[in-house]
């Protein structure tokens, strides 16, 4: 049985979803592991590929869009698709602790799969700057915490320089084996679509995930498994658009803190997979980030981080050049929950507090 016919009858048969095994077990094959490898999983992937009606009905002229939301991940991120991966590899030399900078979700997965693994987990975050969500996350799964005063950038340059120096095993986007766990969503956009989408918009930070799309896309399609490639369409917050603009920023500023670094560390993998797909990037603004969010919150019921809306920002920023009847793909990188602060902060809900406890009151309020 061919892998493709594996993974289709576990989709079908019995209880939803019950024996899909995490992507590891999914796509063995396709990934650089070993019957000596001691899988450590939280049955991460297989997240679902939505239609959004109201993006699309923004965009007209028959473009189909859907969100890929990988923020239905274990720990509620794409990140869980390369820390299986990071981790079990590290497992599987005997590493004892493992360290990362984040700007929040890399340091959620971190601890939670070294901590499954029974490894210590050190995490260095930008002191104020990650959502309350991602640090209860590393604080409950038992991470150690090192907040510092300085941005993700800096924070990355001491934890390369920790693991070259202390017994710990990197797990940044560094971590080749991090893109291969990753790159996972790629086939499973294939398989639910049968093709690859005409175009993916994905947010960037340090770039890591744009760059395992392509790999996925591009192997799915030399195995024959794809009759096409997409173009790769990454997105950037204005306050911190490095990739867009082909410079550095020192002092990178966004409502969509986990896409605040300035010195993206793949940032030639980046660009080789915007030359190599006949894509673009697009920085948006926070107030086009929100209206994003808001839209697919308040209208389709999918609840992303702020970051995340970037792709669908994007979309709509540059909807103008999507060819009619095209096929559309958003990656929704985090869940909404991450942050709650953004979202009590960025809505439009009717809210209505401190009123009397009785019928007559609600059912005013109500208008009735
Ligand atoms: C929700 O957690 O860098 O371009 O330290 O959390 O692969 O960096 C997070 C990045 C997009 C950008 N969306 O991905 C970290 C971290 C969300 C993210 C990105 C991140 P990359």
């Amino acid at each position: 049985m061919s892998l493709l016919q594996n993974l289709r009858r576990r989709l079908i048969t019995g209880p939803v979803m019950q024996d899909w095994p995490g992507l590891i077990e999914a796509y063995r094959g396709w990934l650089p592991v070993s019957d000596a490898t001691p899988v450590v999983t939280l049955h991460e992937g297989a997240t679902p590929l939505i239609p959004v009606p109201s993006v699309a009905e923004r965009i007209g002229r028959g473009v189909k869009v859907y969100v890929k939301y990988d923020g239905l991940n274990p720990t509620g991120s794409f990140k869980d698709r390369g820390m299986t991966m990071a981790i079990s590899k590290a497992k599987e030399v005997g590493c004892e602790a493992v360290i990362c900078a984040s700007t929040g979700n890399t340091s959620a997965a971190a601890a939670a799969y070294a901590r499954r693994a029974g490894m210590r987990a050190f995490v260095l975050i930008p002191d104020g700057y990650v959502a309350q969500g991602k640090l209860a996350q590393a604080l409950v799964y038992g991470a150690e915490v090192l907040a510092i005063r300085g941005n993700f950038d800096r924070a990355l340059d001491i934890v390369r320089e920790a693991a070259e120096s202390y017994p710990v095993t990197l797990v940044n986007s560094v971590n080749p084996y991090r893109l291969q766990g990753q790159k996972t969503a790629a086939f499973e956009v294939i398989d639910a679509l049968g093709n690859a989408p005409d175009w993916l918009c994905i947010p960037m930070g340090n770039a890591g995930n744009i760059t395992a799309y392509w790999m996925g896309f591009q192997e799915y399609y030399q195995a024959g498994h794809s009759r096409t490639l997409p173009r790769m369409m990454g997105f950037q917050a204005s306050g911190s658009a490095p990739l867009v603009h082909n410079t550095t920023v020192e002092d990178p500023n966004t409502i969509a803190t986990a896409i605040r670094i300035g010195n993206p560390v793949n940032r030639d993998k980046a660009l080789a997979a915007r030359e190599g797909s006949n894509g673009a990037f697009l920085d948006v603004t926070d107030a086009e980030i929100i209206e994003a969010y808001k839209l697919l919150g308040g209208q389709e019921g999918i609840f992303c981080e702020p970051a995340s809306a970037a792709s669908v920002a994007g979309l709509l920023k540059r909807s103008a050049e999507v060819p009619e009847g095209a096929t559309v793909v958003c990656v929704l990188t985090g869940n909404g929950l991450k942050d709650p602060d953004c979202a009590i902060n960025n809505n439009d809900a009717a809210f209505h507090t401190d009123l009397d406890p009785n019928l007559e009151t609600v059912a005013k309020v109500m208008g009735f």
